[in-house]
């Protein structure tokens, strides 16, 4: 293993690793709640979509006994089922009740709350402006809870596009995971549009996507290069890369594994900053050490931005059983 100091060195090789970084509250008992539903119930267990967007996290409990579906109609009756952690829309609810599917919710309680915002300002009749990306799992079950007054922004294009009924009843919620500057870029366009749009309640970005921004800015500079290790299909991942580039990291990439390091990326560079994706295991980021070390980069410096101690209570369907408290895929 690499050696963890906290001396800063001058020139050489080193890596900056962000802190926090991998998993969060949410994906953290996502992953626990599968693994319980293996241990109670046995194998097979149904999980709808990815129960989060990692591959590692995927085929492990794949490996285990997950099916993992694209929709609960490929559950059989009584099956039992996962909600993802990504939430999902009440028709999907509606569709497992009506083919007595057993189901366990893991929607992360954060993103729950956004949908609960939805539902509110749906019932005062606000015309919604969320925004996130297009086909994206969380963004399809937040405006599944009220599509006749959601409108998605996704781009600048959209803000143009979308209409309202009375400028005093607009509102504007977002997906959970998306880069927090880009998200209030797209804020003041909306509020050009529409000047008494109102915030919503409370942030709907997470605590865990932006202290991984803040985190991977604060090293960005100082990088050559940033290896972002988490999937292709993760929001939170993908926004990490953008975030490193615009604060000024010379080259960035991102990984699900460190055997995916192009060695041509690494010419020239000094400087390797390191963080991951709130859906990613650190045993990931450990091997990506290990590599990186076999290769000269044996000076590891922690960059810590905040200490988080955020946990939540397991789904309702697995409250009263004890064990497992801390996911094994990690
Ligand atoms: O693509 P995302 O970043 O939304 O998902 P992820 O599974 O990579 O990370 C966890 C985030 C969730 C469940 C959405 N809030
Ligand atoms: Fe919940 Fe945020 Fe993690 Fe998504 S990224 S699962 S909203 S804590």
């Amino acid at each position: 293993m690499p050696a963890y100091d906290d001396a800063h060195v001058a020139g050489g090789k080193r890596v900056l690793l962000a802190k926090p970084r991998g998993y969060c509250a949410g994906v953290d008992r996502a992953v626990i709640t599968v693994e319980k539903a293996l241990e109670i119930h046995g194998a097979p267990v149904y999980v709808r979509k990815e129960i989060v967007h990692n591959r590692h996290v995927v085929d492990t409990l794949r490996e285990r006994g997950v099916i993992f579906v694209d929709e609960t109609s490929e559950v059989p009756e009584g099956g039992l089922v996962v909600f993802s952690a990504h939430g999902v829309s009440p028709a999907v609810r509606t569709e497992a009740e009506e083919r007595n599917l057993r189901t366990i919710d893991a929607t992360c309680p954060l993103v729950t709350k956004v949908h609960k915002e939805v539902n509110r300002f749906a019932r005062d009749d606000y015309d919604i402006m969320l925004i996130g990306h297009e086909g994206h799992e969380e963004v399809e079950g937040t405006s599944g809870e009220a599509p006749e007054h959601v409108q998605l922004v996704d781009t600048e294009e959209d803000v143009e596009k979308v209409q309202i009924r009375d400028p005093s009843k607009v509102v504007w919620l977002s997906q959970t995971t998306l880069s927090v500057d880009e998200t209030m870029e797209r804020v003041d366009q909306l509020r050009e549009r529409f000047p008494e749009i109102s915030d919503p309640p409370s942030d709907d970005i997470c605590y865990a996507t932006s202290n991984r921004q803040v985190a991977v800015k604060a090293m960005a500079a100082e990088c050559d290069l940033v290896l972002v290790v988490g999937s292709r299909n993760s929001s939170n991942s993908q926004r990490l890369v953008e975030v490193a580039l615009q604060a000024g990291a010379r080259d960035s990439h991102l990984i699900d594994y460190a055997s995916e390091v192009d060695e041509a990326w690494l010419d020239g560079v000094e400087t390797v900053g390191v963080t991951s994706g709130a859906s990613v295991p650190d045993v990931l980021v450990m091997e990506l050490l290990e590599w990186l070390s076999e290769r000269g980069w044996l000076d590891v410096q922690e960059v810590t931005t905040a200490n988080e101690k955020i946990s939540f209570a397991l789904p309702r369907e697995l409250r009263s059983d004890s064990g497992t408290t801390r996911s094994s895929v990690r």
